[in-house]
């Protein structure tokens, strides 16, 4: 017997811990916290543990597939790419290269030997279709981020193990460990900041990080724009605006202040269900202190006015005078640097959607649209569809038209460890490796991170017999269709000499052989002021007064609150510590014990509608309905329901025994894709109107 312990990142979120691995005669037998991580020192979820049941999964797809007469049939690499490269340069020569769509799901960010080549592929297939999960996700935080600093990624991170006070809107890091400020063991973190000052939760229901939190504002779903123009009214009361660090490099506060300090917003509290006093007891105490911030996270960036929303905390974060200062929030600048020359500052409108008519942004178009594209006949139609590591169908709102819609493509590849939801009308299934296989860095989540950090993965296992890297499944499909198309083609290179690459343009002075010597991870200290010397606006300066968003602003404060007919609720979503978005309640450490996909619903709604706790009810949309069993929660607001994301695997031709085996609908069969943010066209999966009705009453 030899016993092997090695190191490397957990890829299943942007909490980045470090894993311990242990083999057994080369099996992997056991994982846990690796306690000499600089960063997450030992911190590991369930999910981390929970890799040993992917890895060991019977439903895993091992070799490519192709889709035949009654079933699948195993195919070899060649076969593979020679077939899909001759596929899609027959749909692309006969009907133009946007016939052919690209969806990138979220674990491509969590894999750089994906990451690394992702972009080639992209410019390959050559299609203005290209949808990824950020139009599900982050793109108001991109859009205001490339308007106000000048790059998608001049993100302001929040100074998480410095701050005394932080107020949070719509993010819930205890269950999700936290996202777009990567914090391993987030929660004993949160908790130093309610120890030291004040922790504020700002969401509809008192969700597990507002159960931690100094204080919990229920606020109405979509009311964050009213909550933060009060917030800003009510700290110019408190004083003029810390704006010395800024002198020279700020454009436009007056004029954006001047907007909020026009709006009235004596209906306060009927928009948000927050009153002005406790707006201003916030305001106070995010005043008061040396070190404070606002973050809004996704409950903020999917909602009707999430780029309004997201253009506010940065008003009020300046205001404050804490953006770019150390106990403040600032970005993080890293060694393998995401902004500044050779990358991709951000964009809007270069091109459209073919049928809404929607912008392009940051080179993709929103995923809201990706079934009209498919199914409105005419010059541009989408006709073929690679997915890599996504799941749109359970993911996208209106995923049960989309699913529909993909039956009828006429060819659509899957690079995917398994057949779900949206894979399962795939023609092939190239299947990746296990992560343990494959050199990783993380090239966002270090630049995202709380601190200065860097860590590069090696393999902790070989490759298996006849399986491919990442990275050369992306590399065989981009030659398959160069070699159809009679092209050259340059083979890619592999992540590690991209990385090498990467790591020399950031000239920290860092090489490779510094990264492979410190398998626990490089910690380069805290952040550091750098915005204001990194800044890529055109004028140099912060821009606090873009038309764009100043015109996104006016339109915000002047919609009429709709009120839908006959939906009376408003659905939120939901995660769970033990949930990874929709894909792995496949793993048996994640789904014993209660269930978890109930809708849940405030006691008084439920009395209203004479329902009982536990009952079976009809949820409708202007979209869809679903049935699925309530379960009576006061920690949520009344008038707003919740459900979790990622339930509704049971459907014919998914292999995912266990996931398929579980109660619960995929709520995106009810979110909307007419119901998006103003800015950006990103989905507003949270604010759904909905309403709850009896099973045996007639619906219609
Ligand atoms: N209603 C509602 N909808 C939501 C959300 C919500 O909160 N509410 N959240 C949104 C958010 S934040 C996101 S990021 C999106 C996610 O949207 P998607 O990225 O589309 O969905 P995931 O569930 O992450 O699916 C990941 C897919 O990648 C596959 N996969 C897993 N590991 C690997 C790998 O190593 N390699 C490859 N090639 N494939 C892999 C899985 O089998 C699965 O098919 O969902 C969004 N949708
Ligand atoms: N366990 C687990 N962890 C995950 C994931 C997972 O699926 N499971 N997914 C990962 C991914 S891809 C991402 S992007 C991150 C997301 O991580 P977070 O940004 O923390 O997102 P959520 O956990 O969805 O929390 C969003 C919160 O917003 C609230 N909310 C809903 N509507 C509104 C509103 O109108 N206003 C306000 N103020 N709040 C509102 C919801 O009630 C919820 O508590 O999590 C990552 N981590
Ligand atoms: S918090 Fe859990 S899922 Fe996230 S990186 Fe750590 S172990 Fe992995
Ligand atoms: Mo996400």
């Amino acid at each position: 017997m030899s016993d092997v312990i090695a190191h490397r990142a957990c890829p299943l979120c942007e909490a980045i811990c470090g894993l311990q691995l242990k083999y057994v005669d080369g099996v992997l037998t056991s994982i846990r916290g690796d306690d000499a991580d600089t960063f997450s020192r030992g911190h590991l979820c369930p999910k981390g543990v929970a890799i040993l049941d992917l890895e060991s999964d019977p439903d895993r797809v091992r070799a490519p597939m192709r889709k035949v007469e009654g079933g699948w049939r195993e195919a070899t690499w060649d076969e593979a790419f020679a077939e899909i490269g001759q596929r899609l340069h027959a749909i692309q020569s006969q009907h133009g290269r946007d016939a052919v769509a690209v969806y990138l799901g979220n674990p491509n960010v969590h894999h750089f030997s994906l990451m690394a080549h992702v972009p080639q592929l992209l410019r390959a297939i050559g299609s203005r279709n290209s949808f990824s999960a950020s139009s599900v996700d982050q793109w108001p935080h991109q859009l205001v981020n490339w308007q106000m600093y000048g790059h998608q990624w001049l993100l302001p991170i929040p100074d998480l193990d410095r701050l005394d006070v932080l107020l949070m809107l719509g993010a819930n890091p205890v269950a999700s460990n936290g996202s777009l400020m990567t914090a391993p063991d987030v929660t004993v973190r949160l908790k130093a900041i309610r120890a030291r000052g004040a922790l504020i939760v700002v969401d509809p229901r008192r969700s597990e990080t507002a159960a931690i939190a100094s204080e919990h504002l229920a606020i109405r779903p979509g009311g964050d724009v009213w909550f933060l123009i009060a917030l800003l009214q009510a700290l110019a009361r408190l004083g003029a605006p810390r704006l010395d660090a800024y002198a020279g490099k700020l454009d436009g506060f007056d004029v954006a202040m001047a907007r909020v300090q026009a709006v009235r917003i004596d209906d306060l509290a009927q928009r948000t269900g927050i009153a002005m006093a406790q707006v201003e007891a916030v305001a106070a105490q995010l005043h008061r202190v040396t070190n404070a911030c606002v973050y809004g996270r996704m409950g903020v960036s999917t909602q009707r006015f999430g780029t309004v929303a997201h253009y506010l905390i940065q008003l009020v974060n300046l205001h404050l005078g804490q953006l770019d200062r150390a106990g403040g929030c600032l970005p993080n600048e890293a060694i393998v640097p995401v902004t500044g020359p050779g990358t991709s500052k951000g964009s809007r409108g270069r091109w459209s959607s073919r049928v809404r008519g929607l912008p392009e942004l940051c080179g993709e178009l929103p995923v809201a649209v990706l079934r009209e594209e498919i199914e409105t006949p005419g010059a541009g139609q989408v006709r073929a569809l690679l997915t890599v590591a996504g799941n749109p169908v359970a993911s996208t709102p209106n995923g049960a038209a989309l699913d529909r819609a993909l039956a009828t493509l006429e060819f659509q590849v899957a690079i995917d460890p398994y057949l779900n939801e949206t894979t399962r009308h795939a023609d092939w299934i190239l299947p990746p490796p296990s992560f343990l296989a494959e050199d990783h860095y993380d090239l966002y989540f270090n630049a995202f991170a709380i601190r200065r950090v860097a860590r590069l993965s090696v393999p902790t296992q070989p490759l298996p017999e006849g399986a491919r890297a990442q990275w050369q499944i992306l590399d065989g499909v981009v030659r398959g269709l160069r070699g159809a198309r009679g092209e050259p083609h340059t083979p890619f290179l592999p992540p590690r000499e991209v990385l090498a690459a990467l790591l020399a343009r950031g000239g920290s002075g860092l090489t490779l052989d510094d990264l492979l010597a410190a398998p626990h991870g490089l910690d380069l200290g805290p952040l550091a002021p750098s915005l204001l010397r990194r800044l890529e606006t055109s004028s140099g300066a912060i821009e606090c007064a873009p038309p764009l968003l100043l015109d996104l602003f006016d339109a915000a404060v002047n919609e009429v609150d709709r009120v839908e007919a006959g939906f009376d609720l408003r659905l939120i979503g939901r995660r769970h510590v033990r949930s990874n978005n929709s894909w792995m309640h496949n793993a048996q450490r994640l789904v014993k014990g209660k269930p978890r996909h109930q809708l849940l619903m405030h006691p008084d709604d439920l009395a209203a509608r004479g329902l009982a706790d536990g009952a079976r009810v009809r949820v409708g949309s202007r979209v869809g309905a679903v049935v699925v069993d309530v379960q009576s929660d006061a920690d949520l607001q009344r008038g707003v329901v919740s459900l979790p994301h990622g339930f509704g695997q049971r459907r014919d031709g998914v292999r995912l025994g266990r996931a398929a085996s579980l109660d619960g609908v995929s709520v995106n069969d009810l979110t909307d894709d007419a119901w998006l943010d103003s800015g950006t066209g990103n989905a507003a999966l949270n604010g759904v109107p909905v309403r709850v009705e009896r099973l045996d009453r007639d619906w219609k």
